[in-house]
């Protein structure tokens, strides 16, 4: 989601993104590129999904010793409720022997478009290589191998109270990736704010048009894809709609874009404690910390909102946050790293 806060107009930035697009779509077309690997409902299909007990939990970080949103009680774009799980079955070491979760995969997902697999009545004649490469497709999990029980893979963090795919087109992992573009929040004399004896750092949120929650403007990695490209590609993805920037203006943005991209830091890699996510189908994510020091980069820029975001503004980092999936757990980080306020 990261391109879609940019807006940009100017008929040479655009042509410049519209190429990087063209060579990509060659043989796929572009709504298949997009679609291929990993691009899930939510946003691009115009999944809404209404205010739950799926949105939000408290601001304070969610260790992923377990998960809570993934137990959120009505499952996101449907009146499916999952069975209820208490903290202490989830893990699969516990015992529960009548443990009987729905079974739930949405009508875009089984419609098999072409970023979702095979339904399960599949499995046996289009065998998936789990664990692993499955040819461009990257089914290997950042925790390491996961189970495979009755042919379908096993959540790696415990029990969501549902089977099947839900939203999510991949059975196992289902990669994304994350930027978090920060920068040190200043006064009007342009002096560091301070908050308990720390500076206060801020990071680029757009609000998911899907839910209406604010969220790091992360996006689905494409097959064959690394996270960096997944990053870029998103936002030259979005920054083609654009029609507002001049030439002089693409060519600021493009090179602090390029300039501060170059200098990413990972600050997670792995589970995302996701609504989406089910007994057999889940989010996994590389977060990468882009950090505009001294605000001269793209700090300078004005944020609009694009397709997939109905809002975007920098919000300061604070265990106060209230953020879709796990992603207060990244800015933690990322404000640790920084010895930022917290
Ligand atoms: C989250 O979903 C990830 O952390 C990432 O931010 C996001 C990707 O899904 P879409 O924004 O494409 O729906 O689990």
């Amino acid at each position: 989601m990261f391109a879609r806060i940019f807006r940009f107009s100017s008929p040479l930035f655009l042509h410049s993104f519209r190429n990087i697009s063209r060579s990509s779509r060659s043989s796929q077309g572009k709504h298949i590129l997009l679609s291929s690997a990993f691009h899930q409902p939510s946003t691009k299909q115009a999944v809404f999904f209404t205010a739950s007990a799926c949105l939000l939990v408290s601001g304070s970080a969610i260790k992923m010793k377990t998960h809570i949103k993934a137990r959120c009680a009505e499952y996101p774009g449907s009146s499916v409720r999952r069975l209820p799980v208490p903290d202490n079955k989830v893990s699969w070491d516990v015992e529960l022997p009548d443990y009987t979760p729905v079974e739930y995969t949405s009508e875009v997902v089984l419609k098999r478009p072409v970023w979702a697999d095979v339904p399960k009545e599949e499995l046996q004649s289009n065998p998936i290589k789990f664990n692993g490469l499955d040819g461009i497709i990257n089914r290997r999990s950042h925790l390491g191998d996961y189970r495979i029980v009755d042919s379908l893979p096993r959540n790696p963090v415990g029990r969501t109270g549902l089977t099947g795919r839900g939203l999510l087109g991949r059975w196992g992992p289902n990669h994304a990736a994350d930027p978090i573009v920060t920068k040190w929040k200043k006064d009007k004399n342009g002096q560091r704010v301070m908050k308990n004896g720390k500076p206060v750092l801020q990071f680029i949120a757009v609000q998911r048009r899907d839910n209406g929650q604010w969220a790091i403007p992360g996006g689905m990695v494409n097959a064959g894809e690394v996270v960096t490209i997944t990053i870029r590609r998103e936002f030259a993805e979005e920054s083609m709609n654009s029609l507002e920037a001049t030439p002089e203006e693409k060519k600021a943005i493009e090179a602090a874009v390029d300039e501060l991209f170059a200098g990413g830091v990972e600050v997670y890699r792995g589970y995302v404690d996701d609504p989406r996510n089910t007994d057999n189908a889940w989010m996994e994510t590389v977060a990468m910390n882009f950090h505009d020091k001294d605000g001269t980069s793209v700090s300078k820029f004005n944020l609009h909102a694009g397709d997939d975001a109905v809002g975007v503004k920098w919000i300061d980092l604070s265990s106060d946050l209230e953020l879709f999936a796990s992603h207060v757990d990244f800015l933690q980080t990322t404000a640790q790293k920084h010895d930022a306020s917290w």
